[in-house]
């Protein structure tokens, strides 16, 4: 899955791709590069990002979404708000990817059912970062997995088709660095659900941690590689990243090594 942030402001690409046609391009490009899936995001929804109104969120993404789509290029749409999910849906989008697990808007769960879309369920726990009191765990990964078990719950009462589900332990929200590596290394535990997983490290602050201070970004996509492919060696059902070069790669290799041992 690869990020397409059409935002001003989002951490690692914020303002580079708010014109649709640069949007578009830089989208296109990912798929050359081999991305099967485009994550489109109108509001940045990293912890602590300022707020934007579904309005504007929607005449953001909606044209890009539409231009994908009509070139046949598979769409999630990065959004906590139910209208700008239906909108993207109209629009042609596949999948909606909400960060918050439907606990940010309650019209999501209907946006959901009505649209007849593949949800991407992530563990959320609030607006707040990952220095925040909200990154509190006895037990990381059992308490991410029984949160996520009671929003699959909830969900699923309200009439969601489980096929339809997806879920990301979202690495990062209120996660410390510590409880990250918790949740990578237990992503077997995430996978007993039963579910597909996706998992978003891609350039984030703790990959940040490995290299040497002052580092730029950019150099956080050989971490971000290095899990992909571990992640999909641990079972992964998708990995969301911003360079999908390395990735790819990174894949490739797996799916060799994979090849490798049935032969
Ligand atoms: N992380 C960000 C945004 N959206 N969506 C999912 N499903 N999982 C994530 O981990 C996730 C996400 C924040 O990163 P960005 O600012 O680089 O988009």
């Amino acid at each position: 899955m690869g990020v397409l942030n059409v935002t001003p402001d989002s951490f690692s690409d914020g303002g580079l791709w708010l014109e649709p046609a640069a949007a578009v391009e830089h989208a296109l490009e990912l798929v050359a590069q081999g991305a099967d899936i485009i994550d489109v995001g109108g509001e940045s929804t990293r912890p602590g990002a300022l707020r934007v109104e579904p309005e504007e969120e929607r005449a953001r993404v909606v044209p890009v979404i539409s231009a994908l789509a009509a070139q046949g290029v598979t769409v999630s749409v990065d959004t906590l708000n139910a209208s700008t999910a239906r909108a993207a849906a109209d629009a042609g989008a596949a999948i909606i990817n909400d960060v918050s697990g439907g606990l940010a808007d309650p019209g999501m769960p209907d946006a959901v059912l009505d649209t007849g879309l593949q949800y991407v369920l992530m563990h959320w726990r609030g607006r707040l970062d990952s220095a925040d009191s909200l990154a509190v765990y006895t037990h990381t990964v059992q308490e991410v997995r029984s949160e996520l078990s009671a929003r699959i719950t909830s969900l699923l009462d309200h009439g969601i088709d489980p096929a339809k589900l997806i879920l990301d332990p979202g690495l990062g929200f209120s996660k410390t660095g510590e409880h990250n590596w918790q949740v990578l290394a237990g992503l077997h535990e995430i996978e007993t659900l039963g579910y597909p997983v996706l998992i978003g490290a891609s350039r984030k602050r703790f990959l940040g941690a490995l290299l040497p201070d002052g580092a730029p970004v950019a150099d956080r996509d050989a971490p971000t590689a290095v899990i992909s492919a571990l992640a999909a060696q641990a079972g992964a059902w998708a990995v969301r990243v911003h360079d999908v070069v390395s990735t790819r790669v990174a894949l490739d290799v797996v799916r060799a090594w994979q090849a490798g041992r049935d032969d």
